[in-house]
């Protein structure tokens, strides 16, 4: 039986594991939108928040339920809420901390719609917010207003591969009382926590590493209270970005092998860095896992490893990356990430193409810009893939 003082693994198998009257090892997919009450009194009590149980999958379902249970116990949370995507998430984040009058400060270069939802239509509820490189932390204190009321981070960023001290923002903002959320998308609960490091709240796309095989949109959020849960909920089952039990199975079953997958798209990434790093057509790369990372010392400091998310850029800026990019064999030509199979692509062009120019270059979206999602294949077939469009170039 795990618990959680189980290593990573045993949780990533086990926790949430829900015990049906068969003892079906696997949590079964219940397919079901509502639940049958025993009768008055039961229906009562469960509205009225008194016993355990299900009313109705917009609210809560036993499979999603398994597998919040499993991502609470990934990242050392107490709770998590499943969602439909990891923009479900991000809106009912923004939705359950601002109103009104209210101030977000948040990392310049999240993930393009993290941004785009927040100027374009949070900014019509009144809701101000401040973009700036959280890396430097004390620009996120003179950022600090009397109407903040929330620090939205992403380490590392998407593609910018900028890490921001979790430790040390989380240590500003509580100072002044405001609550840290941290997208962990990046780096996955395999080799980061940010709730260990201070962090209030953390935010997955699970479409990504956690379900891994680019067949399940999806997000989460994970909390260290109740009360925090309870208001994110709230928000969730109102807005109604749900998951849907099937999706949170597919997503249960991705999360039990997230560690080896994650470890060996590591492994290839940091081979597949360095030799990027010496080919004569590419101009630099940014990989948390080389000494030439601007920020080495806190990668090694905040992250149990670099992962296999890099950008790197080719010399002869936007053409030559087209030209790349039309020229791999091996690597897809596709948006997401942090799945088995490798994936190239070019934000300026497509993820960060709705940002106005002058968002992309304070987000650090140069146009020759190409960002890489190593997968599992075998190594050598990727750099094979890699040198021969290169040297198309
Ligand atoms: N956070 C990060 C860091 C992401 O990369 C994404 C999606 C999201 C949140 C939103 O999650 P979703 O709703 O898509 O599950 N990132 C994408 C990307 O880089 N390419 O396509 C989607």
């Amino acid at each position: 039986m795990e618990n959680n003082k189980s290593g990573f693994d045993t949780r990533a198998v086990h926790a949430g594991d829900f015990k049906d009257q068969f003892g079906a090892v696997v949590t079964p997919i219940y397919q079901t939108s509502t639940f049958e009450f025993r009768n008055a009194e039961h229906g009562a009590r469960l509205f009225a928040g008194e016993e355990e149980g299900f009313i109705y999958t917009r609210i809560g379902n036993p499979t999603i339920r398994s597998l919040e249970k499993k991502l609470a116990a990934l990242e050392n949370g107490t709770d998590a809420i499943a969602f439909a995507s990891g923009m479900g998430a991000v809106s009912a984040l923004f939705a359950s901390f601002l109103g009104q009058g209210d101030h977000i400060i948040s990392t310049a270069a999240v993930y393009g719609p993290s941004r785009g939802i927040l100027e374009s239509y949070f900014s019509r509820f009144g809701v101000a917010a401040t973009f700036i490189d959280t890396s430097d932390p004390f620009a996120v204190e003179r950022a600090i207003a009397n109407n903040t009321k929330l620090i939205y981070i992403e380490t590392p960023t998407n593609p910018t591969i900028k890490l921001t001290d979790i430790e040390q923002v989380a240590a500003i903002a509580h100072q002044y009382g405001i609550p840290v959320a941290v997208d962990n998308t990046f780096s996955s609960p395999v080799l980061q926590n940010p709730l260990d490091l201070g962090a209030d709240i953390v935010l997955h796309s699970l479409t990504k590493f956690i379900n891994g095989h680019a067949d399940v949109v999806g997000g989460a959020l994970i909390v260290k209270d109740e009360e925090t849960y309870k208001r994110l909920h709230k928000t969730m089952a109102y807005f109604g970005a749900n998951m849907d039990p099937h999706q949170a199975y597919l997503v249960y079953r991705g999360a039990k092998t997230l560690s080896l997958r994650v470890l060996k798209a590591q492994e290839n990434a940091i081979t597949i860095a360095r030799w990027l790093e010496e080919h004569p057509k590419v101009e630099w790369v940014r990989y948390p896992g080389l000494e030439s990372h601007p920020q080495y010392e806190l990668a090694q400091r905040q992250m149990r490893g670099p992962g296999s998310m890099m950008s790197f850029g080719v010399k002869g800026g936007l053409q030559a990356g087209k030209k790349l990019m039309d020229s791999v064999q091996l690597a897809k030509l596709a948006v997401s990430l942090g799945g088995v199979e490798t994936l190239i692509q070019h934000p300026a062009s497509m993820t960060h193409a709705g940002l106005t120019p002058e968002a992309r270059a304070q987000a650090g979206i140069t146009d020759e810009l190409i960002r890489f999602s190593v997968g599992i294949e075998d190594v050598e077939d990727i750099l094979a893939d890699l040198e021969q469009a290169l040297e198309k170039i």
